[in-house]
């Protein structure tokens, strides 16, 4: 008979190839935040897609929630050096929010919004595929409100603060515009494993 215990202490051998370098594991989940939780209403949350100013689509909470759910397994690095294995989320994937939308990416730079005044900047590359999700549940719960509940951005290959919490926006963009912490000093793209924390990473 094959157990969950036989598999777990397979997936724990050989984890090292899995932390990037300057990254140590953790089995806490540490919460990252510039400034206090907002408290989010979901009966007037919606998320909005935008180019520049011009508003291409929205959702309400009941609209996102009717959209195809996916769940993925991934490990996330923060910059701050921890990296936590398999981290278990469901939501829906940004491809899925653009075509259920109808929207046809004009740019190729992308900036995500928070409820707090975060921004965060990303390739529209890094976000295709199954590569990035709109989540609102973690490990089978709904994601809690310090960790960017009722719903966050999941970009698990990238530094964990390219992640928005408390999504409300997601806005197509010219030029490539830096956001929050990319303004205050961290790289533009924040690959884990080249180590790209500081901008002159
Ligand atoms: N809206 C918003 N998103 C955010 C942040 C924030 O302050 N506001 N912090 C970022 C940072 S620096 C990190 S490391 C992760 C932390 O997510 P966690 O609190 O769930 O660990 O969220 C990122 N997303
Ligand atoms: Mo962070």
């Amino acid at each position: 008979m094959i157990t969950d215990g036989f598999f777990g202490r397979r997936r724990d051998q050989g984890y090292e190839s899995r932390i990037p370098p300057g990254q140590s594991r953790t089995d806490s989940y540490p919460v990252l935040s510039f400034g206090p939780t907002p408290r989010m209403d979901l009966t007037k949350w919606r998320l909005v897609v935008r180019h520049e100013r011009e508003e291409l689509g929205a959702l309400n909470w009941a609209d996102f929630n009717a959209l195809k759910q996916t769940e993925f397994t991934r490990d996330i690095h923060c910059v701050t050096r921890w990296t936590k294995l398999d981290m278990k989320w469901k939501g829906v994937l940004f491809d899925d929010i653009l075509s259920a939308l109808g929207i046809e990416p004009a740019t190729g730079h992308v900036t995500f919004h928070g409820a707090d005044g975060y921004t965060t900047n990303l390739p529209l590359a890094d976000l295709r595929g199954d590569k990035a999700m709109a989540a609102t549940q973690y490990d089978g719960q709904a994601v809690t409100a310090d960790h960017g509940g009722p719903i966050r951005m999941v970009v698990p290959h990238l530094y964990f603060w390219k992640s928005s919490k408390w999504l409300t926006g997601i806005t197509f963009t010219n030029v490539d515009r830096p956001g929050f912490w990319e303004r205050g000093g961290y790289h533009n793209y924040g690959d884990p494993w080249t180590e790209q924390r500081f901008s002159d990473d």
